[in-house]
């Protein structure tokens, strides 16, 4: 953050602190809109805050707001919490967050958001948050559109490309996916698939690839058509960040699952048609015993275990690990495993036994044995782990998974191997600059490179460059800033299928891009741009995302 910015957010501290603005709660709701402590929206001013909150504001804030990695924007500060409420912060107090941030990683969305949403932002966040209406099967099943039935579409692929190779581009805001032939290089179609996709993944036998937007939408593509298609969309919920389908032998693309962040819930679907068929609640006691019921309980990461008939869903504010049974999917058995706060995102050690994910409110990754269902070790890193799905590497040390860290500039290497130090971070290291920022980290089997973005630090400079290092000798090796032509913050890797290349996306600047390296010389081999080029984000190789590899 700006030294002028870091004045002024202490100034809005200060001025809040002293601030004795009117709290009187007169709260008047109209169908035309609302007034509350003074303060009106209109009807189409709520609806607009509402969009802009679940787009931006709900994955750290909650979205019933009562706070989750950021703290909580209600108007009065819920019991316990000592953060005060958001009429005490006032338009002025607001808008200085909302405009410059804050150094605990929260983004300057001055020059991202309009000015007008701005404004309508000062005043949303003083009122009561909407009610969120009921959402369960029977609304779900409501939504479900099968566009093309099973017994329709084709039995093998009807054309000549590689599917295994296809890598599936999100275009964030544009809610659109794009298909990319990984062997040419070709944009083979652009589909609109819902709005803000978070992430993609692929069924078992990389036939289908699913996506998961922030306005919980499901949508489904077969890649066997000449052209890939939307087969089959179903609305899961009113937000979501996580999508998953059944891997383990016999159940292969045939079940899928839905983490909701609102309503908080864990809902399973076919996996050939999105035809829902069960739906539960998440909410339930915290995993540190205290007895504290938690409503929202949001699901964040999900993997698929590929040697047992489960998934492993991570429930955020709760702290607890689903180990979700989908034999019997419309009755599926949880096994829950108290862990630590906030979980987020994760992924699998090399083995695929062991799945590690980031408690990122604790400062901790958590580590579980799958097929014991057990938790083995939770393990002290640095400030807000943020692993994506990690990355596996292996050299003298053993065979180490890799967190980096969005609170400071730290990559944690924990041994997973058997042996001294096996579930200890073993090694850290720093990537260049200061700060944190970092939220993705890549390697492959086949590749000597580990591969680390900054996209959240403030820094133009570290933000748009990507830090290649040795796997063997953990030395920085280069710095690769954005090519020429290209701007923008660097974000999130991928490799080929063959392991030879690393695709990095380029977003929220003036000359988006897809930069594609070749992994060995480390030398830009291609750069995708073009008007459908609108803010690509993450990118999800067929095979790769099939099995697992990263
Ligand atoms: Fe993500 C993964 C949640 C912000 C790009 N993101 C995930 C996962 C979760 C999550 C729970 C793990 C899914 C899984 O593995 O099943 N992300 C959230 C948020 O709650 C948060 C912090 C705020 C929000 O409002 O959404 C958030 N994420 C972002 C971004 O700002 C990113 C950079 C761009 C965007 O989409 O807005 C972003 N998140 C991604 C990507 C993945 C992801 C590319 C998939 C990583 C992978 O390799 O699997």
């Amino acid at each position: 953050m700006k030294k002028v910015n870091l004045i002024a957010l202490i100034l809005a501290i200060v001025a809040v602190t002293f601030s004795c603005k009117n709290d009187k709660k007169e709260v008047k709701n109209e169908a035309s809109g609302v007034t509350q402590n003074g303060i009106t929206l209109t009807a189409s001013e709520m609806k607009r805050g509402s969009e802009i909150f679940f787009d931006r504001c709900a994955g750290c804030h909650g979205s019933s707001r009562k706070g989750a990695t950021g703290p909580h924007l209600l108007p009065k500060a819920p019991k316990g919490n000592n953060r005060p409420g958001t009429t005490l912060l006032g338009v002025a107090g607001i808008r200085v967050f909302i405009e410059n941030g804050t150094p605990a990683g929260m983004p300057e969305w001055k020059g991202i958001l309009p000015e007008k949403d701005i404004e309508i932002m000062t005043r949303f966040l003083q009122v009561d948050p909407p009610v969120i209406p009921p959402y369960g099967l029977p609304e779900i099943t409501k939504s479900w559109n099968l566009i093309i039935p099973v017994a329709d579409r084709p039995t093998k692929p009807l054309h000549n490309r590689n599917i295994n190779n296809y890598f599936g581009v999100i275009m964030r805001d544009a809610g659109k996916v794009a298909i990319i032939d990984g062997d040419t290089k070709e944009k083979i179609v652009v589909l609109k698939t819902g709005f803000a996709v978070h992430i993609l993944r692929t069924s078992a036998s990389g036939r289908y690839i699913y996506s998961v937007g922030r306005d919980g939408r499901i949508t489904m593509i077969d890649t066997y058509s000449k052209i890939p298609t939307i087969v089959a969309e179903v609305k899961g919920g009113f937000d979501a960040r996580s999508v998953e389908v059944s891997k383990y032998k016999g159940y292969e693309d045939k079940y899928l699952v839905f983490g909701g962040y609102s309503p908080s819930h864990i809902a399973i679907f076919d996996a050939q048609t999105l035809e829902p068929l069960s739906v539960t609640p998440t909410a339930g006691n915290a995993c540190d015993g205290k007895k504290e019921f938690i409503e929202e309980a949001r699901v964040a990461s999900i993997v698929a275990s590929h040697s047992d008939p489960v998934w492993i869903c991570n429930i955020k504010e709760r702290g607890m690990v689903d180990i979700v049974d989908y034999t019997d999917p419309r009755n599926p058995k949880i096994t829950e495993i108290p862990t630590a706060r906030f979980l987020h995102d994760g992924g699998f050690d090399s083995t695929g036994r062991y799945f590690l994910v980031a408690a990122n409110a604790s400062n901790k990754i958590v580590v579980i044995d799958v097929p014991n269902k057990k938790l083995v070790k939770i393990i002290p890193t640095g400030i807000k782990p943020h692993p994506g799905r990690g990355t596996n590497i292996k050299n003298k040390l053993g065979n180490l998974w890799i967190t980096s860290h969005l609170g400071e500039n730290k990559l944690s290497l924990i041994k997973t191997n058997p042996g001294k130090g096996q579930w200890t971070v073993v090694k850290e290291i720093k990537a260049t600059g200061s700060g944190g920022g970092a939220l993705f980290v890549k390697s492959h089997p086949k590749s000597k490179h580990l591969w680390v973005d900054r996209t959240l630090n403030p820094d133009p400079k570290l933000n748009s460059a990507v830090d290649v290092f040795d796997t063997n000798t953990l030395k920085l090796i280069k710095t690769l800033p954005a090519p020429d032509g290209v701007d923008g913050r660097a974000v999130h890797f991928e490799y080929n299928q063959k392991g030879d290349e690393v695709w990095v996306s380029y977003f929220m600047g003036k000359k988006n891009a897809i930069v594609i390296y070749n992994d060995k010389t480390l030398k830009v081999k291609q750069i995708i741009q073009g008007d459908w080029v609108q803010n690509p984000t993450g990118k999800f190789n067929v095979y790769n995302t099939t099995h697992d590899i990263y």
